[in-house]
């Protein structure tokens, strides 16, 4: 995939950091390898944003997309639900628990917005657009109307939140940038290569975040 190699910010431009929260860091409950790398990335590229949203994973718990929910279900196994197909996952991100909490050195006074997802019990949402049945979480009107059209995005994980996250913001008519080098995976069963093919075929465009904070 061709990646951009410098990239002017104004303020149509708003930055998405996605669950950098403490379940998906290493020693986590659904770690993420080397998630941590990701949060001082993180706070440089906010420093350059006028618009920033923050998205955290949020789960009841008892979540249908915990593998501890499905009797005789193993984690990382997929079952099919109503919605389409749900990885079970280990119990993460239940609210208010510490392992929902962002990672503390994350510079999150730098946000206008927290968007939480995934807090129907029936209902995963990796996407912070739209959740896994289709219904908006809100996000779209939000940056509607607060004259957002292009949205960069970076956080975890790369093939799974980041992954359906930029899809659905294409599928809303937003220009969509990964900013790779902001990102870890999980990389569960190649997801991780399918996930950039997915991207370049909706056309999210990838940059790193030199990119962008070169002066
Ligand atoms: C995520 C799996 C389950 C993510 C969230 O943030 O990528 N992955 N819930
Ligand atoms: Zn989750």
């Amino acid at each position: 995939m061709d990646t951009i190699d410098r990239i002017g910010i104004n303020g149509s431009d708003a930055l998405l950091v996605i669950d950098l929260q403490n379940d998906f860091m290493p020693g986590g409950a659904l770690a993420v390898p080397y998630g941590n790398e990701v949060v001082p990335v993180a706070n440089a590229l906010m420093r350059h944003f006028a618009n920033v949203i923050l998205t955290e994973d949020w789960h009841p718990a008892g979540h249908l997309s915990f593998a501890s929910s499905h009797a005789g279900k193993g984690v990382f196994e997929t079952i099919a639900l109503p919605y389409g197909d749900q990885v079970l996952w280990p119990d993460h991100c239940i609210q208010d628990s510490k392992g929902a909490e962002l990672h503390a050195g994350l510079e999150t006074w730098r946000a206008q917005l927290i968007v939480r997802k995934g807090y129907r019990p029936h209902v995963d949402s990796y996407s912070a657009f739209t959740e896994a049945d289709g219904k908006p979480t809100g996000l779209t009107g939000y940056l509607r109307e607060r004259g957002i059209r292009r949205v960069f995005m970076c956080g975890l994980a790369t093939d799974y939140c980041v992954l359906w996250s930029a899809t659905s913001a294409r599928k809303e008519r937003f220009g969509v940038i990964v900013v790779g080098d902001a990102c870890r995976a999980i990389d569960l069963n190649g997801s991780l290569a399918s996930a950039r093919s997915e991207m370049e075929k909706v056309g999210v465009g990838m940059t790193h975040s030199g990119a962008i904070l070169a002066p």
